[in-house]
């Protein structure tokens, strides 16, 4: 298994519920590193680069609104496969399909608050990290 790095985001929705230490738990508890981290409020600049995929669905201006809307805790994670592992752990989209376990099927039944990000591909890890950690994403110490 390659190492990769890819981004996490715990959304406005898991930042007010107090979920931030339980997502870095769990990924800490797997295995995980976690490189870089920062509380921020994405701006809507920020927000349409990053859901730039979604423009144009019945659900984009209500995610640009929600991710806009309170601050957020963005993390770059590194590990073995860790695109996919950080995927697997976040659970389905759909809460319906999240499975227990994962914190999608732990924390949530509404698809548009569904507590995390993560990204998808090496690539769009790649391309995310540079919205959230301009400065490359890499540990200054
Ligand atoms: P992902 O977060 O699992 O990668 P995407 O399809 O990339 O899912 O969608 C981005 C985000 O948009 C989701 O996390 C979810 O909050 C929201 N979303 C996706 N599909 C729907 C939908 O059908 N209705 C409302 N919100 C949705
Ligand atoms: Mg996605």
């Amino acid at each position: 298994m390659e190492v990769e790095r890819t981004l996490v985001l715990v959304k406005p929705s898991g930042v007010a519920r107090g979920l931030v230490g339980e997502v870095i738990s769990r990924m800490e508890r797997r295995g995980l590193t976690i490189k870089v981290a920062r509380m921020l409020r994405v701006t809507r600049e920020m927000a349409e680069r990053h859901y730039v995929e979604h423009k144009g669905k019945d659900f984009y201006d209500d995610l640009v609104e929600h991710i806009t809307s309170a601050p957020i805790f963005a993390m770059v994670v590194e590990g073995p496969s860790a695109v996919r592992i950080v995927r697997r752990m976040m659970g389905a989209t759909n809460p319906l399909e999240a499975a227990p376990g994962t914190v999608r099927g732990d924390f949530g039944l509404d698809v548009r608050r569904n507590v995390v990000h993560s990204a998808d591909s090496v690539a769009s890890a790649e391309r995310e990290i540079e919205i959230f950690f301009p400065e490359g994403g890499e540990p200054t110490y």
